[in-house]
């Protein structure tokens, strides 16, 4: 009993003790900041240092388990080095992103430093410069706006005068307009499902196929509905994904009605036991009235037929189609009860801006992007890692 006391109250006592140098540990690394680490190198230290904290954490308990003394925990915690998977799986995305987002970097941050490089001292004629860069990276009137209002009162609470310092401003302001407390894909409920709405050629059938993917190798029971029967080869291409990732498809004839798919796969669902349905939807019907009747109809048939579901409403939207990306989302969501958006192809098009357009003016969680073509090119949403990986 007394032998038990005492071992918690040593775990307890180390385990501060770790704590102590990793917090002194990322301490100096973010002061270092400007002398030899970037951004990128920060994040990606951070998150390894987090990884050592658990490490030594589990060696420590262990240890005392055995009876093994622990003398000193910064042997533990400099000795032990986590596992090479562990620092691949986090520096690689990381990198994907970065690596995605470069032209969206070269078309906003890129121009941005170029122009803070140019001028001596803060004034209009800089501010309109940026203004500018924003609005052509397809950022959109009235966020340009809004966000040229915060940042001129930034500078002028903070008393900027070098331009240097412009850009970090600019980096707080837009994280800030990214960041939403929604922003998770949350497929924990049982069972929960998600319908993919959005024009054609957005993405919705590879996001679904991508996404399928990663929660059959989280250990879910998927099933995905091939909900567009309009577009020929569609139901073949999402068969395609199914077979790729390894679950379950519903399918009808091409031409078949739409809700009578997402009804039988329901009832599959049910049948099955299935964690997570996931539902493709058609992009182009006859005509837009056409498009969200049928859209209608068929949140209907899921509102009757399986009201112990999470639902989740993702809305598909195209990077490369700029400001086309905002007037789309306004309209699904007159119709849709949107409750995210995942935003697809950053990685073609120099004008990421778009995504803060979308944001603000929707009003809509972004909860995916999608930054290329491969599995691991879908990526939660994370408005820090995001604004890191455009101006880092
Ligand atoms: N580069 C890049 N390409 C993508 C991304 N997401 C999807 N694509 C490509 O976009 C094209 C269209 O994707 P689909 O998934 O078929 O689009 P959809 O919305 O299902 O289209 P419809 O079925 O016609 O309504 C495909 O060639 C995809 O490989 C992305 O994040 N980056
Ligand atoms: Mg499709």
């Amino acid at each position: 009993m007394f032998k038990k006391f005492f071992k918690k109250n040593k775990k307890e006592e180390l385990k501060k003790d770790v704590e102590e140098v990793i917090t002194n540990e990322v301490e100096k690394e973010e002061s270092n900041e400007d002398l030899v680490s970037s951004q990128e190198e920060i994040c990606v230290d951070n998150c390894l240092l987090e990884e050592k904290k658990e490490i030594a954490e589990e060696v420590i308990e262990e240890s005392l388990e055995n009876d093994q003394s622990v003398n000193n925990v910064e042997d533990v915690i400099y000795t032990e080095e986590p596992k090479e998977e562990v620092k691949e799986s986090k520096v690689s995305l990381f990198d994907r992103l970065k690596k995605g987002l470069s032209k969206a970097k070269q078309g906003i941050t890129d121009r941005v430093d170029q122009v803070l490089k140019s001028y001596t001292k803060v004034d209009d004629e800089l501010l309109e410069e940026i203004e500018e860069i924003l609005i052509t990276a397809d950022v959109g009137v009235d966020t340009t706006m809004s966000i040229m209002d915060k940042l001129t009162e930034a500078i002028r609470n903070k008393k900027i005068i070098d331009p240097q310092d412009v850009k970090g401003e600019l980096k707080l302001i837009i994280e800030e307009i990214l960041t939403n407390d929604n922003s998770a894909l949350d497929v924990s409920h049982k069972p929960t499902i998600i319908l993919m709405v959005g024009v054609n050629g957005v993405g919705k059938t590879t996001t679904i196929g991508k996404l399928a993917s990663r929660y059959k190798k989280e250990g879910k029971k998927v099933l995905i509905a091939a909900g567009d029967t309009f577009r020929a080869a569609a139901i073949d291409q999402l068969e395609v994904w199914a077979n790729r990732s390894g679950v379950d498809i519903i399918k009808h004839q091409e031409g078949a009605d739409p809700g009578a798919v997402i009804f039988d796969s329901i009832k599959a669902a049910k049948a099955r036991d299935i964690d997570l349905l996931i539902c493709d939807t058609a992009g182009r019907l006859h005509n837009k009235a056409n498009l969200m009747n049928e859209l209608s109809k068929v949140f209907k048939i899921v509102d009757r037929e399986y009201p112990e579901a999470k639902k989740e409403v993702l809305l598909v939207v195209d990077a490369t189609t700029g400001q086309n990306a905002v007037s789309q989302a306004k309209s699904f969501k007159q119709v849709c009860d949107i409750t995210g958006l995942v935003l697809t192809k950053l990685d073609g098009t120099a004008k990421g801006g778009v995504i803060l357009a979308v944001k603000s003016e929707v009003d809509v969680p972004v909860k995916l992007i999608g930054v290329g073509e491969k599995i691991e090119d879908l990526q939660d949403f994370d408005a820090k890692a995001f604004s890191e990986a455009l101006f880092g």
